[in-house]
């Protein structure tokens, strides 16, 4: 993994928090692939049925204690930078097979990063997909998708502009885990991430008290698909105005005038300014607080031979007594 700040300085090439970085060690991988081994030892195993997902909930608590201990710290202060990045997840990169190359991509077979992937997500909160993006899978492929180039979402190649996950949601989740099992042949793509932690003080009170006010309309992304209710304006800022949660999404979210457009503009300037740049590696998992965090990536160029970039993404809710009115029977997957 590289990181870079975003605005270029090399002077300030200092990579996100330390604190926010958690290098599995060798007995942490060998316990890791015990758990990985279990999971995956029924080839016919399939992530979304079958009670899976509740296993893994249940060896996750056998995790090593010194990754739940950064997990549980992080979920009760994510730092500056609302990212943990853990690195050296199993991923069986020797006998990965070809990267996806079909729209709507998800892993429903128990891989072993799919496993892996689960175990450290269920330590974060409970594992929930939405039914209209990716038919509700737990385990979601991020792939370039030819024809796709410049989408605004997970399949595309340009760059993606920096938003919350799902943030015209009610439910949209509290983290995002992305786990690289593939980087790009140039080794350029990049996670970029903000946290308005880190942005807050470069704004002047007069945007910051528009941007708490409910001026702006945050639409489902493209992924979404169609059908949803039309979304009713909102506020970016929450909570407490020195450390509020923010939700943007700088491809959906439409301001309503020219004041809460030039306010969300300053916005992106000051969130672009603290932006991380992550080159993620095989084995590299980022989980982002999704109250704090942006996220996007920069551009890269896939050839659709079978060795392109490819992520697997999963979400997390922290409570799923708050989201059991959307989940149907009690699952996992979000109406
Ligand atoms: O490709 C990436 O690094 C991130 C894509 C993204 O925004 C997502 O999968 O939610
Ligand atoms: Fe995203």
């Amino acid at each position: 993994m590289t990181t870079r700040l975003g605005n270029n300085d090399p002077a300030l090439d200092e990579g996100p928090d330390p604190a926010a970085v958690f290098v599995l060690d060798e007995s942490d991988g060998l316990l890791l692939g015990d758990l990985v081994t279990e999971l995956t030892a029924d080839p016919d195993a399939r992530i979304d049925a079958d009670g899976w997902a509740d296993t893994a909930r249940t060896l996750s608590n056998q995790l090593p204690v010194r990754l739940r201990q950064a997990v549980r710290r992080f979920r009760r202060d994510p730092g500056v930078d609302g990212v943990l990045l853990i690195r050296g997840l199993p991923v069986a990169a020797e006998t990965l097979p070809e990267t996806p190359r079909d729209s709507g991509s998800v892993e429903r077979r128990a891989t072993t990063s799919a496993a892996a992937l689960m175990l450290v997500s269920a330590q974060f909160g409970e594992m929930g997909a939405f039914r209209q993006e990716k038919s509700g899978a737990l385990v979601q492929n991020i792939v370039p998708i030819a024809g796709n180039e410049s989408f605004q979402g997970n399949e595309g190649s340009a760059n993606l502009k920096m938003h919350i996950e799902d943030g015209f949601h009610q439910h949209r989740p509290d983290y995002v885990g992305l786990l690289c099992l593939r980087n790009d042949h140039d080794n350029v793509a990049g996670l970029r991430t903000a946290s308005i932690r880190r942005a807050l003080p470069l704004l002047p009170e007069k945007t910051l008290a528009i941007l708490r006010e409910p001026r702006f309309v945050t639409h489902a992304p493209a992924s979404f698909g169609a059908g949803l209710p039309p979304a009713s304006p909102r506020p970016l800022l929450e909570g407490d105005p020195a450390d509020p949660d923010i939700q943007v999404d700088f491809a959906c979210t439409e301001p309503q005038g020219a004041e809460a457009e030039a306010a969300m503009a300053e916005l992106s300037r000051a969130l672009d300014e603290v932006a991380l740049t992550f080159v993620l590696e095989p084995g590299d998992l980022a989980v982002l607080d999704n109250r704090l965090a942006l996220h996007g990536r920069t551009s890269f160029r896939p050839r659709y031979d079978g060795a392109d970039r490819w992520l697997q993404r999963s979400f997390m809710h922290l409570d799923a007594r708050r989201t059991r009115p959307v989940r149907e029977a009690d699952g996992n997957v979000l109406a």
